[in-house]
């Protein structure tokens, strides 16, 4: 009975992740939840990150082989992004698909504008996913893009352009640890490796894998493109040694260059969790990345989009903590980024029109949650002013802020010409708000009060 419940527990997280015997989740990374031990101290790292921590949101975008018939293959659903596997589709099959991959619709300038329409600040694309197809120009690996596909083209030369334009950060994401399409690229017992072309798991050689494709593929996005960001994803079983010696290539090359913790090893500048927003947040810089609907890439029957409430929620939330958000979009074959995306970031986007500045450049709450909402804070020369961004508008016209400021000033973000009367009580202070939610996903009271 206990072991029926154990499985259905589990069940759901089946899809993408393999439970391990002692309960926790194999998720490629085995130094998840640990502390980031760079030998770089936190005042460099600090300065690495100043522009990314300001910017607060991000667009991730998983786009490959996988979307041109939207996660399906031979009439199967492929489920997600890691159809290959969760297919075994064999190397020679799944190029095939790379022989008609032909995005016509495919727009770098529209991508951004997207992107920056939803008020995001920089982009992250899959270079290379599982799959170890490059979206890229590679000359050192013919499996990529502009040699493989009719399309010939390269997308994140055009979007690293697009973003230059429009004023946007540009990352790449690259899947370290996972590939399918190297025969020496292995993974703990096999679970995550390509064992149905190259079966031989124990002749695989992690370290020619990493000479041969990574380190060539890491230095050609380096010097081709200059991203902000490397994202890695699923260090599997990177050594320390590769960890190291892929951050030293990489700082060498672009100082500047800001990496994910997946480099592996307890390494990088920020930590990242998945799907979820911790509780109380984390010491350490991080971001929370999240999919908009089930899978990360492209899938044609996948209609369980979030509201918008909940994504300008989960921002809120996630700034609040300190935390930076990064929201995937999945565009199809074509190019084309899904119009029911498009149309929940312009929402986040009209929000944060008007209620940015209750996000970008803010730091964590002093306070924690409220039953009402969320708090960031912005430390100013004379004062500090407190962004108190309400979910749950009270009813009877007073927001009490259990915490003993002296306000200076009170207004709403959206409304700032007029200002809110406070009263200082036992407990606080009582500012007294509209009967009517202003805004029904989230009104923000701005608050300066003396620093406290
Ligand atoms: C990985 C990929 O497998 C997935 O396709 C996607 O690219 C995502 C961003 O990253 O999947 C993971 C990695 C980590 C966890 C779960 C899935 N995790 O920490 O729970």
């Amino acid at each position: 009975m206990k072991y029926v419940l154990v499985i259905l527990l589990f069940f759901p997280l089946w899809l993408n992740a393999q439970v391990n015997a002692d309960g926790s989740i194999d998720t490629g990374d085995k130094f998840a939840n640990a502390k980031l031990e760079s030998n770089e101290s936190p005042e460099v790292i600090a300065q690495r990150l100043e522009w990314w921590s300001e910017a607060r949101f991000g667009m991730f975008i998983h786009w490959g082989l996988y979307a041109q018939d939207g996660c399906f293959w031979q009439g199967q659903d492929g489920r997600s992004e890691h159809m290959m596997r969760n297919l075994q589709i064999p190397i020679a099959e799944y190029e095939k698909i790379a022989d008609v991959f032909n995005p016509e619709n495919f727009n770098a300038d529209k991508w951004v504008k997207v992107a920056k329409d939803a008020g995001m600040k920089y982009m992250v694309l899959t270079s290379k996913h599982h799959d170890g197809f490059a979206m890229f120009n590679s000359p050192s690996n013919a499996y990529n893009i502009l040699k493989s596909t009719p399309w010939k083209r390269d997308p994140l030369k055009e979007l690293t352009e697009a973003c230059e334009k429009q004023g946007l950060k540009f990352g790449v994401y690259y899947s370290l640890g996972r590939d399918w399409h190297d025969p020496d690229c292995n993974s703990v017992k096999g679970w995550r490796s390509n064992i149905w072309d190259f079966p031989e798991e124990d002749q695989k050689d992690f370290s020619k894998y990493f000479e041969r494709k990574v380190k060539p593929q890491i230095t050609e996005l380096i010097t081709q493109y200059h991203p902000a960001i490397i994202w890695f994803d699923t260090p599997e079983l990177i050594s320390m040694e590769e960890s190291r010696e892929l951050l030293s290539l990489i700082h060498k090359l672009d100082s500047t260059c800001i990496v994910n913790q997946r480099v592996g090893n307890k390494l990088g500048d920020y930590a990242v969790r998945e799907q979820k927003i911790p509780e109380g947040g984390e010491p350490q810089p991080w971001e929370t990345c999240m999919t908009l609907n089930g899978a990360w890439g492209y899938h044609k029957t996948d209609d369980n989009w979030k509201s918008a409430d909940s994504l300008v929620h989960s921002l809120v939330d996630i700034a609040s903590k300190g935390g930076n958000f990064l929201l995937n979009v999945g565009p199809t074959g074509k190019g084309i980024i899904p119009q029911t995306s498009v149309n929940r970031l312009k929402e986040v986007g009209d929000w944060l029109e008007v209620n940015g500045e209750a996000i970008y450049g803010t730091s964590s709450s002093p306070f924690g949650k409220f039953p009402w909402g969320r708090c960031t804070k912005k430390l100013g020369r004379k004062n500090v002013t407190l962004y108190l961004s309400v979910f749950e508008w009270p009813k009877n016209g007073k927001l009490q802020l259990d915490f003993p400021v002296k306000v200076v000033r009170a207004c709403l973000l959206s409304d700032s010409d007029k200002d809110l009367k406070t009263e200082a009580n036992q407990s606080g202070v009582s500012i007294t708000i509209p009967i009517k939610a202003p805004n029904e996903i989230a009104t923000v009271v701005k608050l300066v009060v003396e620093p406290f």
